[in-house]
């Protein structure tokens, strides 16, 4: 059965809004604004994964360096297959298998637990460059924030990957253009980052972070490219389909109250259809 992608993704941010009522804490805008990605990436056919065998031989590996952004890592996963929806009105609770920042040894489908900016790319490296010294084809997909750019960490990974060549690395950048305290460019200039990456031996492609079908081809892209570690600078808008959240920095680490998640949740059901009534 073909799946309607931007529907799916937009469920998603339902979830994510609902998860994030739940909770009473989290990241909000990042969530929303990376949901169309996790779509592409694991209901678009893009990651070679198994749901029933998380931990199959054959699989891509996905690491989220900006663990932060977890709730729509979760509810993809969910969407996915991996468990049950229900689970995840559990994000954030005491002794849930959905913490605040992914946590790979109670959650079958994760790679690493991350959430400390800058270090995910470097294990992502690591993957990468031990599946290629064991002769292996799987490819790693790292996403990472473009505030977590300002990490040196990320750079020393960069430097890294390009010696080493690591074709089986793609890197996901969440390019936002908000962090923590503002606008990236205000914080801490990250342009020109197309170039910046380039010098550092990476093959550089760009897409619209909302349109699936064009995030799917770049990304798929990627795995053409031979002798050169992959970056993917996705153009996305942090807080997508809620008004009051649209490019607003105060999002990315406040959650909506009931009567905002009630707003969010209409505006994304007018986009398209109401989950609870297809899922109950
Ligand atoms: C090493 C480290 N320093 C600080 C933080 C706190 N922190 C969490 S998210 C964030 C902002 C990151 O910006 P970006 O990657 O652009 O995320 P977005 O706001 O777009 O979700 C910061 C500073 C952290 N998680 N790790
Ligand atoms: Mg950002």
């Amino acid at each position: 059965m073909d799946i309607d992608l931007p529907k799916e993704a937009n469920k998603i941010r339902q979830d994510i809004i609902e998860m994030l009522l739940e909770a009473k804490s989290g990241h909000s805008a990042g969530s929303l604004g990376m949901a169309d990605v996790f779509t592409a990436l694991y209901l678009g056919g893009v990651a070679k994964h198994d749901p029933k065998n998380p931990a199959w031989e054959e699989r891509d590996r996905v690491v989220l360096s900006n663990g932060h952004i977890c709730p729509v890592l979760y509810a993809t996963l969910a969407h996915a297959g991996y468990f049950p929806r229900e689970e995840l009105k559990t994000l954030r609770k005491f002794g849930s298998r959905l913490q605040g920042h992914p946590n790979r040894f109670v959650l079958p489908g994760l790679e690493a637990s991350t959430g400390s900016l800058g270090q995910g790319l470097s294990l992502a490296c690591g993957m990468a460059w031990a599946l290629r010294l064991d002769q292996k084809r799987n490819h790693v997909w790292c996403l990472t924030g473009d505030g977590e750019q300002d990490e040196g960490q990320i750079w020393e990974a960069a430097m890294f990957a390009g010696k080493y060549k690591l074709s089986n690395i793609t890197q996901i950048i969440d390019r936002n253009n908000i962090q923590i305290d503002g606008h990236t460019e205000d914080v801490m200039p990250l342009e020109p980052l197309k170039e910046k990456y380039e010098s550092f031996g990476w093959h550089v492609m760009e897409t619209d972070g909302h349109d699936i079908e064009e995030i799917t081809h770049v990304l798929n892209e990627t795995k053409k490219i031979f002798e050169k570690p992959s970056v993917v600078i996705a153009h996305t808008i942090p807080g997508y389909g809620v008004d009051f959240m649209e490019w607003k920095s105060e999002w990315h680490g406040k959650v909506p109250c009931a009567e905002e998640a009630k707003n969010a949740l209409n505006q994304l059901r007018s986009l398209c259809g109401n989950i609870t009534s297809e899922h109950e």
